[in-house]
């Protein structure tokens, strides 16, 4: 890596930096307001709401019962739910007890669960009675115990709920875990990463203190919470820092167009986080005339490229709203840039942008080649460094020190720019990850199933563009007997459904480097994907 010396190029945010709570345990950071909203709705689903003082209560309750299953501090706690109360519950029962949440997407096949399992030795699921049988069909790897948060199915518990006072005493320091949500970084399978209470606390607080907040939420917003909370951006920013604003946090389970827009009216969302698929939903689909969304004052799209189009298409849509986006990973803590047009007093921002770098974090371009920072308006590979980025990936020593240099930047295999007002824009993804429509498909994954076959010699996956998706996995196969289908088959089996193979090619073999690395900008130019613009 290049020294640093005061000719490197470092970005920051046009925030000043700020004290940062980073101290305190994420539970209490989160419910901080409790004294003032304690009366106010905190969240709201299809069943019931739940005030604030309900909330930390109902999580103090689920924390007692936890407990008393034997989840001690240091214990990892799969969270497989869709979006439901019981998974803020659940996530910030395990905070209080010092524990671990692992959360994993409830439509995952019983392979991709058990794996996640064995990887976390996870102590505990809480779960629908629905997903149980995808636990038991797998040769358990170690002993677990499995909660549903609805009737129980034989062998099964209850959602633990204890008395108030049975919350043990446990000494959690903030360099603890809080968090491990699975992802593949920028090469290879999914690994644990490690978001400690200093670091997720770092990240909210770098959105949400200071005199000017970078995004400015109030105790009068209503959050939209449609992305599935077990993706770091709607855990982040629907969750956490909504929870610290006081703000109430309207819980979607399923989407559907219809009952999305119906509950958009009648809860008067102000705050809308979104993926660029769900803005292309939001504008191209024509019931959404039949409904009065006037009441967002704020779209954030994340987690995949936002299109010029449907940018503009959006902004035409919703012409009262301050449309921006968030860049984040799940590595960084999340949050790497953020648009100041969310800020309380907001900064002019451009079409296109991703935002600015979080305050108290920097962030720096390096020429992929030479890893030298390069000054603004060039591209390179977007480096991030603060105190919100994750410790490291779960027993994975090599795959933390590839991702984490020995200064301390994250390397976000993303590549980008940073223009002359700060902004950041991201031109290309040079890591391996595929994202349908904000969801991580490894390709390695989807490689290493594939080399399982007895007829496959050799495989490799790579993104293709899609109008819907963003981006579709599609395999390069040797193999002399087999048909595409029957490719496609075996891998569907195996996988959630936006890991399925959109598209099988036949080749001869597959280009490699003369270290055996995948040559997959070759095969990428061939299926003509480039990220964006
Ligand atoms: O690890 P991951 O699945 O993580 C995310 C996180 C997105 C967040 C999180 C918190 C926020 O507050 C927020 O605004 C966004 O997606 O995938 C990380 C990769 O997704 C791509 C990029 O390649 C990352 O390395 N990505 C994320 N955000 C954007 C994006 C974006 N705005 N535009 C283009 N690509």
């Amino acid at each position: 890596a290049e020294p640093e010396t005061p000719q490197t190029h470092i970005f920051r945010s046009k925030l000043p930096d700020i004290p940062l709570p980073n101290n305190l345990l994420l539970h209490t950071y989160c419910f901080l307001k409790l004294p003032q909203v304690s009366h106010r709705t905190c969240l709201i689903a299809a069943a019931r709401t739940y005030t604030y003082a309900e909330t930390h209560s109902a999580s103090r309750k689920v924390a007692a019962g936890m407990s008393k299953l034997g989840i001690q501090k240091g214990d990892a706690v799969m969270i497989l739910l869709p979006n439901s109360p019981e998974f803020v519950f659940s996530f910030m029962a395990a905070s209080m007890l010092g524990a671990v949440a692992t959360t994993a997407n409830p439509s995952y096949t019983a392979a991709e669960i058990a794996k996640q399992l064995a990887a976390s030795n996870a102590k505990l699921v809480v779960t629908l009675s629905e997903n149980v049988p995808k636990l038991h069909q797998q040769e358990r790897q170690h002993f677990f115990k499995v909660v549903t948060v609805d009737d129980p199915p034989e062998n099964c518990t209850r959602f633990p709920e204890g008395d108030e006072s049975g919350v043990p005493e446990v000494e959690i320091s903030a360099e603890d875990a809080v968090a491990l949500p699975f992802s593949s970084g920028t090469t290879g399978l999914a690994k644990g990463v490690i978001l400690t209470h200093k670091s997720l606390v770092t990240s909210v607080a770098q959105q949400m203190e200071g005199e000017n907040p970078n995004m400015y939420l109030k105790e009068e917003d209503v959050v939209l919470c449609v992305l599935p909370l077990f993706h770091i951006f709607s855990m982040h920013i629907a969750m956490m820092c909504a929870l610290r604003a006081g703000s109430a946090i309207l819980l979607i389970e399923k989407f559907e167009m219809r009952k999305l827009l119906e509950a958009i009216e009648r809860q008067r969302v102000t705050v809308a986080i979104v993926v660029p698929p769900l803005v292309a939903a939001l504008t191209k689909n024509s019931t959404v005339e039949e409904y009065d969304l006037r009441s967002i004052r704020l779209v954030i799209s994340g987690a995949a490229p936002l299109g010029q189009q449907a940018e503009e298409a959006l902004r035409k849509r919703l012409p009262n709203a301050i449309l921006g986006q968030g860049y984040g990973m799940t590595e960084g803590g999340p949050v790497l840039t953020m648009s100041l047009g969310f800020a309380k007093y907001p900064f002019p921002t451009k079409s296109g942008s991703c935002g600015t770098v979080i305050r108290n974090g920097e962030l720096k371009i390096i020429d992929p080649l030479t890893s030298f920072s390069l000054p603004r308006n060039h591209s390179g590979e977007i480096c991030v460094r603060g105190p919100q980025i994750m410790k490291g990936y779960l027993n994975d020593e090599e795959a933390t020190a590839a991702a984490i240099d020995g200064d301390g930047w994250l390397h976000t295999g993303d590549i980008g720019y940073v223009d002359d007002d700060d902004e950041v824009f991201l031109v290309d993804r040079a890591k391996e990850l595929i994202k349908f429509k904000g969801f991580q498909v490894p390709p390695a994954e989807l490689e290493d199933l594939l080399m399982r076959h007895p007829s496959i010699a050799d495989a490799a996956v790579v993104p293709q563009n899609d109008d819907a998706a963003g981006e579709v996995p599609v395999a390069f196969v040797v193999s002399f007997d087999l048909t595409e289908d029957a490719v496609k088959d075996f891998i569907a089996k195996q996988v959630v459904f936006y890991k399925r193979l959109h598209k099988v090619y036949f080749v001869d073999e597959i280009p490699k480097s003369s270290t055996g690395k995948i040559l997959r900008k070759e095969l990428r130019a061939k299926v003509g994907s480039i990220i964006q613009r």
